[in-house]
């Protein structure tokens, strides 16, 4: 017998194998209104910890002075929880009560 005929999967109408490798769970970092954070402060924040240029770090941070809160981005759980680690301490380190979460996607 053939090595082609003995294998299960050598027919090509059988289903696609499932993928090998899985996407990792995402999480978003999200911005949190509050009433003393200088809009100034969190459109330099967008601008230094998520990269953004000026225009979408204020669309962003007017996104959440305007709804209560807003998406900075989506990363795996590491990335995501060190970013809102550095926005916290960089915020705390200026006096501002400015709040950054996870939400899983
Ligand atoms: N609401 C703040 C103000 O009026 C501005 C602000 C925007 C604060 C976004 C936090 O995540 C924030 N100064």
């Amino acid at each position: 017998m053939s090595s082609e005929q003995s294998r299960p999967d050598s027919d090509a109408s059988v289903a696609e194998a499932t993928p090998e490798v899985k996407q990792p769970p995402l999480f978003q970092v999200v911005l949190l209104n509050d009433d003393y954070t200088p809009m100034e402060f969190v459109v330099e924040v967008l601008e230094r910890f998520f990269g953004m240029g000026r225009e979408k770090a204020t669309q962003v941070m007017l996104e959440v002075h305007t709804r209560g809160k807003g998406v900075c981005g989506v990363f795996t759980y590491q990335i995501a929880e060190t970013k809102v680690a550095m926005v916290m301490d960089h915020s705390r380190s200026h006096q501002h009560p400015l709040m950054c979460t996870l939400e899983e996607t």
